[in-house]
């Protein structure tokens, strides 16, 4: 792994080259650290689900091939995945729960600090939920949708409300395969009990369960996340701001936020500009307060109030290498736990704030929603403290940082494509069936230190979009575009095909859209639904030119959104690792006969340009099923001159 660069950002590469001269460990050091990885559990054979083990079968057929239990290969490959998408589930799902409670606390207690601010999402939730709106007070409205919200964790009976909105065919095939999801801490218990030791050895029947938990999140918990998100916060509209290490800046306390949920990051954006935090940080010398974000919850702050984000992933510690971060907000999710150690180096805070996430010897201020701001305004302050103990001698900010265009909801490309007064998918549904766009691309996920940063993703999308692809993008794969600079309207003249750079012109959009964080994957979801409902592109999910792909992932969360978006009638691509390679029998099942079951199905594929025309074949052959015109034009050239436009 030597050979492999651990990046295409000039700006990390820098970085990971400061740390190796002050001889500071990195996540990539880590892994080498840890090589030969243990083979059994790259390919998902290895099992410790009980205490007789720990078991692994040798994939050769030259060791055991059964567990002490009896498991097979294709039983503990097909529990281990079940197992991770009960997780993941679990963490997408608790996150719409917290933001359901906070919908509650903004509803209940107007000191709270959180305000209700798209009245018009509530409504339109409030009547898909079933309750009155009439004469009642927006107050009251959300708290009916909050607590019929948190009923969907629980119920005791019937489907999830959210599920309803998928198309008429694929509810009543989830209905007949008995994948339509109910409450979901339900799901995610029964599929733990169901991957007990001497529970269930069956893998497609693990794994259609797995489908059934996988759809609790994409419908059900995730969806709730970004519903309630946007009512809470506003929905995004397409904003312009920077994203890479040159974010920071060197006169300003720089403040990152680092995790999952803007119910603390939106706060910590309004604490940053209030009058007492400026004073405080001018009192210690500072130029204001630089706010940025990493990761997941720095995509929320950025779509809704163009918060630049500091960077993805594999930034975190990065980060933390200028020397100019005061202090680094985490809360749930994707935080590495080494953070405190490599902060140590410096006079960076670590600072936790969920009781679910706290780190060993690190500083600990709970987040406590009924007094939010003033928490977050107390977290500044500890922030602006540190900033008089850094050492100017070692502040290294890259200068990189890039424009890019976010925010793209469902409901806002209606409006983007069909104009304020007409909105409507007519003319993006057009555009594919008249061969001007090919099709659209879901291309989403982490990064991996097992692959060279970003690379995948950036190659894969632009591959995409020159074959004339609408890629729509979230987490960190849409930040790694953003670093190459796709994510702006005129990448579409230098990068896209010549149909869909022509759409992108006409209505002044980038290629690949940036549709927010990992569970605003859901909107990809429904703006699947969208172009059903518009017509002419079939009846189900599995009838759209559609695609999904995941180059870099690394979280048990990509696992659950990759079954989901499957579960869906979506052909996706994974990158590696692999954990379902040790089995034979679940990868057929996976790459094969998934399709036969629900429309929609896997493929692993490392070499993401080779992956991208696999999608792109997949969308020819729903575009030839779907009796679409033929392509209007050739792919653009691999190295499109800007001089050609
Ligand atoms: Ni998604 Fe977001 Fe990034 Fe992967 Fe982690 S931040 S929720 S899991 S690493 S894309």
């Amino acid at each position: 792994m030597s050979q492999m660069a651990k990046t295409i950002d000039p700006a990390s590469q820098l970085m990971i080259e400061c740390a190796a001269c002050e001889g500071i460990g990195l996540t990539w050091d880590r892994l080498e650290a840890m090589q030969p990885q243990c083979g059994f559990g790259k390919l998902g054979v290895c099992c410790t689900t009980c205490q007789m083990g720990p078991c692994r079968i040798d994939p050769f057929g030259t060791g055991p091939s059964e567990g002490v239990c009896g498991a097979t290969a294709q039983t503990i490959v097909a529990r281990n995945l079940a197992r991770k998408i009960a997780a993941g589930c679990a963490a997408h799902s608790d996150h719409g729960r917290t933001v359901a409670e906070a919908l509650l606390l903004a509803a209940e207690n107007p000191d709270s600090g959180y305000k209700i601010k798209d009245e018009k999402k509530l409504r339109v939730v409030a009547e898909e939920f079933g309750l009155a709106v009439d004469g009642k007070s927006v107050e009251a409205i959300a708290k009916a949708v909050a607590e019929a919200c948190l009923g969907e964790f629980g119920k005791l009976h019937g489907e999830l409300v959210m599920a309803q909105r998928a198309p008429e065919p694929r509810k009543a095939l989830w209905r007949q395969l008995g994948i339509m999801p109910g409450a979901i801490d339900r799901e995610v218990v029964r599929l733990l009990h169901q991957t007990n030791m001497g529970v269930d050895a069956d893998p497609t029947n693990l794994l259609l369960s797995g489908m059934r938990c996988a759809l609790a999140d994409g419908w059900g918990g995730s969806m709730m996340a970004t519903d309630l998100q946007d009512i809470l916060f506003g929905s995004p509209k397409p904003i312009r701001t920077k994203t890479n290490l040159g974010v920071l800046k060197a006169p300003k306390v720089n403040v990152i936020v680092h995790g999952h949920e803007p119910v603390l990051s939106d706060m910590l954006v309004e604490a940053s500009r209030d009058p007492e935090i400026l004073a405080a940080a001018a009192a210690v010398g500072a130029d204001g307060i630089q706010l940025a974000g990493i990761c997941c919850t720095g995509n929320e702050i950025l779509m809704r109030r163009g918060v630049p984000s500091a960077g993805s992933f594999l930034h975190q510690e990065l980060a933390l290498l200028t020397g100019a971060v005061e202090a680094m907000i985490v809360d749930v999710q994707c935080c590495m736990p080494g953070l405190p150690r490599l902060a140590d180096h410096y006079h960076t805070q670590i600072i936790t704030t969920s009781p679910k996430a706290k780190m060993p010897g690190v500083r600990h201020m709970q987040f406590d929603e009924n007094r939010a701001y003033e928490v977050a305004k107390e977290i500044l302050l500890a922030a602006i403290e540190a900033f008089p103990k850094r050492e100017a001698a070692r502040v290294n900010i890259p200068k990189e940082e890039v424009d890019l265009v976010a925010g793209f909801t469902a409901e806002y490309v209606r409006t983007l494509l069909g104009g304020r007064f007409r909105p409507s998918y007519r003319p993006l549904n057009d555009a594919i069936i008249s061969g001007r766009i090919r099709g659209v691309a879901g291309v989403v996920g982490c990064e991996n230190p097992h692959l060279t940063q970003g690379k995948s993703h950036v190659d894969m999308m632009k591959e995409l979009i020159r074959n004339d692809v609408l890629v729509v993008s979230s987490g960190c794969s849409a930040l790694a575009a953003a670093r190459e600079g796709l994510l702006t309207p005129e990448a579409a003249r230098i990068h896209a095909g010549r149909g869909l750079a022509e759409v992108c012109e006409a209505v002044g959009m980038p290629p690949i859209l940036h549709v927010g964080a990992c569970v605003d994957n859901s909107r990809i979801l429904i703006a699947c639904c969208e172009m059903l409902k518009e017509g002419g592109l079939g009846n189900d999910i599995s009838d759209l030119p559609a695609a999904g792909a995941a180059p870099e992932w690394m979280s048990e969360k990509a696992i659950t959104i990759g079954f989901y978006v499957v579960a869906s009638g979506i052909y996706t691509i994974f990158g590696e690792p692999q954990p379902m390679m040790g089995s034979p029998e679940v990868r057929d099942l996976m790459c094969r006969e998934f399709e036969e079951i629900v429309g929609g199905r896997y493929d692993f594929e490392a070499d993401a340009i080779k992956a991208a025309h696999m999608m792109i074949e997949h969308m020819d052959r729903k575009r030839a099923a779907l009796k679409l015109q033929p392509m209007m034009y050739e792919a653009a050239p691999k190295e499109l001159a800007l001089a050609s436009a």
